[in-house]
């Protein structure tokens, strides 16, 4: 089994590196692949009958001649066709660069695999009325586990990867790389800012009087980015998720060049945008109808067509 494993599920929350096996999981479906993003979710087996899923991620190439210099010598090519100046390789690189960037979910549940699970998509129109009677009492009802945030916020998991730390209770955050990072590629970056206060579902529940905690999470959030990896505000995108899989609010910061997971429309809501219409209506977010996309399988998906009959 998983030795780096603790009772929360969060593989290495330690910080521990030592090397992990996985004698003990057994394959047992493709949940999904994205041939695009060289990515595939794998569902396994436990031998104490739990099941996990492997999500694995071919890592971007290195950009810098460091990487290059070192792959060029390490590596070896084996031939696959030869035509007059043309030949094609398996290139086989050295061990440090052909690692595959890899997350484990253990103990999973059924939202975690259907979240992973390739399926059609829907748009949804969620007024603020659909968000009363339909959307809230939902997520009232089936949260998933903020456990992993709340190790973040408690300095119990991830310590020695916080970027940057407010501590002041209402509108301080902590500044930290996602899950989805190893933290090497900077043409991939994906840290994620967790704000401290308990209670903030998502963008739904945020009004004028939290301008000074997003404008706080905003700049210092870049600047912390700027000074720790030298990229400039101009260079990373800043966005929250609706609808989020947690419900307490975070905020993501990518390089603006990549297309990271549910980035794009329908899905990510700038953090810039947020500030701007705060700004000119304080309750914009309790009187808009917010659109996003979700999963067939979805149960919140699944409620609104029985609620709106499609
Ligand atoms: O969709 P939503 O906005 O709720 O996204 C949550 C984000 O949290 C995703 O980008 C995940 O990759 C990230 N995330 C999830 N978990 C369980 C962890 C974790 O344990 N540690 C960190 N650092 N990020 C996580």
């Amino acid at each position: 089994m998983v030795d780096e494993v603790d009772d929360n599920g969060d593989a290495n929350s330690t910080g521990d590196n030592s090397l992990v096996n996985m004698k003990g999981f057994s394959f047992k479906e493709v949940l999904g692949s994205d041939s695009a993003r060289k990515s595939a979710f794998i569902l396994l087996d436990s031998s104490n009958g739990e099941n996990a899923i492997l999500l694995a991620d071919k890592n971007a190439f290195p950009v810098d001649k460091t990487s290059w210099s070192a792959i060029l010598t390490g590596s070896t090519l084996k031939p696959i066709m030869k035509n007059d100046i043309y030949s094609s390789y398996t290139l086989c690189m050295p061990n440090e660069f052909s690692g595959v960037k890899s997350t484990l979910i253990y103990p999973c549940n059924e939202k975690h695999i259907a979240k992973y699970r390739d399926q059609k998509r829907f748009i949804i129109n969620e007024t603020p009325e659909d968000y009363r009677t339909i959307t809230l009492p939902y997520i009232q009802r089936n949260q998933m586990s903020l456990e992993w945030v709340y190790n973040i916020l408690d300095h119990k998991a991830e310590v020695d990867r916080i970027i940057y730390e407010e501590t002041d209770p209402h509108d301080g955050f902590i500044l930290a790389p996602d899950l989805k990072w190893s933290g090497e590629q900077l043409e991939c970056l994906y840290v994620q800012a967790l704000v401290r206060r308990k209670g903030i579902k998502s963008i739904r529940d945020l009004t004028a009087n939290d301008l000074p905690l997003l404008e706080g999470i905003r700049d210092k959030g870049l600047n912390a980015i700027k000074e720790k990896y030298g990229l400039d505000k101009h260079q990373i995108r800043a966005y929250f998720h609706y609808q989020p899989s947690f419900y307490h609010l975070h905020v993501h910061f990518i390089h603006v060049s990549y297309e990271a997971p549910a980035s794009g429309v329908a899905k990510a809501v700038l953090l810039d945008d947020v500030i701007n219409n705060l700004k000119l209506i304080p309750d914009f977010y309790q009187r808009s109808t917010l659109t996003f996309t979700a999963k067939e399988q979805d149960p919140l998906v699944v409620l609104f067509r029985a609620a709106k009959n499609w």
